[in-house]
């Protein structure tokens, strides 16, 4: 139920009407607006992988996992291919620009679609998606029957749009999260060594306690503390320095542009930046971009046999190659690795992979939900789309919830929470032979765990402060952004449909490294995790294995 009938003529509610009034002409007039940018074609990275070619290691996907596999396996002498379905984003588009804005989505935003899917899709009760050129974008807004899963595209994987948010749960959590593995260890070595791999940072508190652009967050924090609720600072891989820079005014602006969730132009310090060019300084590893892989079966005469499809931006399918691996490593992210797996599994190409392939996946308990704020508690025209804090509610509710940026660059007076929660639903992939797809049985009333546990965090506050609800952010009277995820996690879960260290069961040779070995909740912000996991398990495997 909502608060908003309970306190109709509060004052949040008049600061809500006047803003309405006076910038609804505004976002209405954006959301109309909405153009087809000219296309450009990408140039394809040096030397895309050649059909017939025989290769030591592929890697499928070059994200967070397939990225610390490349870069170690590199180290140790071992000569590496990486094949990525999504674009370089190495060649700025006629504009200057490697990627566009969120408040300016064009051809490079979405994943093959002709209408942009915003996770946040309305504003004042208005539908703000546009028409775009169906291009390889960089998100990819995959549907499913309960749910939408958002992920990155390209050379970089989920790197490159995300919000950076760099947390390692706290160790009393940690047996939940990935239970067969060894906590000192973790908490000893691998995550020590990902956040520095990463370049991970926290905000300086004495700026973040002046600068305009988190006004916002300081809002948040202020609510989170007058209810008792724990407040903590975020980590984060945003370059900190840059952004004080880009409010003195001295730098271009990214964070302080709205620039996120369809790329950073500055600021950000993505795979690119970190581990994959690390990787390549080594001069044993290759990538190819636009090249999807579409089958993996075991090659007479040892190794494997991997079909690849080579693709254009339009998504149509220019080249089709077969090459051979001794080794493959799946890093294609957690719904990537199932759905390959799933089908490869059911088609035959790799029927001893045991009947946990596919299980096992959640959603993080992602859940999302706005507030509105009284005229005196104003959140700020100018907002850094980098999130830098939270509010832990974790054992108390079982709710960790981002202060998250709106930086629409008008005041909207509303605090923004993506909530990452305990929701213990759990769905599985199946091959259906009759489409030819990958299904995912999650189903859309599976959120109301998350919807439960996010409110022990905000109607206490709404309490707290006479304010209420937002329903105007995710449809007509909508309250609650329960129809997606940005968190997949699951599918071939560590220790289950693999072994401890990400060796598939029945084809030696073969291993998962990236998201899908979490089994469906990492109780904050996932890319640690699986970073510092394929540090634990590739060290093991270079080790053992090469
Ligand atoms: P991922 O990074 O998804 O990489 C997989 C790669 O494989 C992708 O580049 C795919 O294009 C590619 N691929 C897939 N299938 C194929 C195929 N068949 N052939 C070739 N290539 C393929 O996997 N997490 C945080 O910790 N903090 C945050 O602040 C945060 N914010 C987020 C915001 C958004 C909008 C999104 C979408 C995600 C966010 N995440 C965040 C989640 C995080 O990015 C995600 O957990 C990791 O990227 C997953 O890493 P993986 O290595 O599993």
């Amino acid at each position: 139920m909502s608060n908003t009938a309970q306190v109709r003529n509060s004052p949040a509610d008049i600061s809500r009407r006047r803003f309405i009034a006076g910038t609804g002409s505004i976002l209405g007039a954006a959301a109309l607006t909405g153009h087809a940018s000219a296309r450009a074609e990408a140039v394809p990275a040096a030397a895309p992988i050649a059909t017939g070619s025989h290769v030591p290691v592929l890697v499928i996907g070059t994200g967070y996992g397939g990225s610390v596999a490349a870069l170690r396996l590199a180290q140790a002498g071992v000569d590496v291919h990486m094949i990525e379905m999504g674009m370089a984003w190495d060649t700025p588009g006629s504009d200057g620009k490697i990627f566009c804005n969120t408040r300016e989505p064009d051809y490079r935003s979405y994943w093959l679609r002709t209408r942009t899917k915003a996770p946040l899709n309305y504003f004042l009760g208005f539908p703000i998606d546009r028409d775009i050129p169906r291009y390889t974008g960089i998100l990819d807004a995959e549907d499913f029957a309960g749910i939408t899963v958002y992920q990155g595209r390209g050379v970089g994987g989920g790197s490159l749009v995300n919000g950076g948010m760099a947390v390692t749960p706290r160790r009393e959590n940690f047996g939940a999260v990935l239970p067969s593995v060894n906590a000192d260890e973790m908490y000893g070595t691998y995550y020590p060594r990902a956040n520095a791999e990463l370049g991970v940072g926290t905000v300086d508190p004495a700026w973040f306690d002046s600068t305009a652009c988190y006004q916002y967050a300081r809002v948040g924090r202020k609510h989170a503390q007058r209810s008792g609720f724990p407040f903590v600072f975020v980590p984060d891989v945003y370059d900190w320095d840059y952004m004080k820079q880009e409010a003195a005014g001295t730098v271009t602006r990214s964070a302080l542009a709205g620039e996120i969730l369809y790329g950073n132009n500055h600021g950000k310090k993505s795979l690119q930046q970190t581990y994959l060019a690390r990787a390549r300084s080594t001069g044993r590893v290759a990538i190819s971009p636009l090249h999807k892989v579409t089958s993996v079966a075991p090659a007479t005469g040892g190794g494997y046999t991997v079909v690849i499809d080579q693709i254009s931006t339009g998504g149509g399918t220019t080249a089709t190659k077969t090459v051979t691996a001794d080794r493959v490593f799946f890093a294609a992210g957690s719904v990537g690795t199932s759905k390959l797996l799933v089908r490869l599994k059911a088609t035959g190409a790799l029927p001893a992979l045991n009947d946990e392939i596919g299980r096992g996946w959640g959603d993080n308990g992602n859940v999302m939900c706005g507030r509105a704020n009284h005229m005196w508690d104003p959140t700020g025209a100018l907002q850094s789309a980098i999130p830098c804090c939270g509010i832990d509610n974790w054992s108390a509710g079982g709710a960790f919830a981002e202060v998250a940026p709106l930086p629409t660059g008008i005041e909207t007076y509303a605090s923004f929470y993506l909530s990452i929660t305990n929701n213990p639903n759990r769905a599985r992939f199946s091959w259906n032979a009759a489409t030819g797809r990958v299904d995912l049985d999650w189903q859309a009333a599976w959120k109301q765990p998350s919807i439960t546990m996010a409110k022990t965090i905000f109607d206490k506050i709404n309490s707290r402060e006479g304010t209420i609800y937002r329903t105007d952010l995710f449809g007509v009277y909508k309250i609650w952004g329960d129809h997606l995820t940005y968190h997949p996690l699951g599918g071939a879960v560590l220790n289950r449909a693999t072994d401890n260290y990400g060796r598939l069961t029945g084809h030696p040779g073969l291993y998962v490294i990236d998201g899908s070995l979490i089994p469906g909740n990492t109780s904050v912000n996932p890319f640690v995790t699986i970073t510092a996991l394929a540090e634990r398990n590739i060290e093991k495997i270079i080790a053992t294995d090469l």
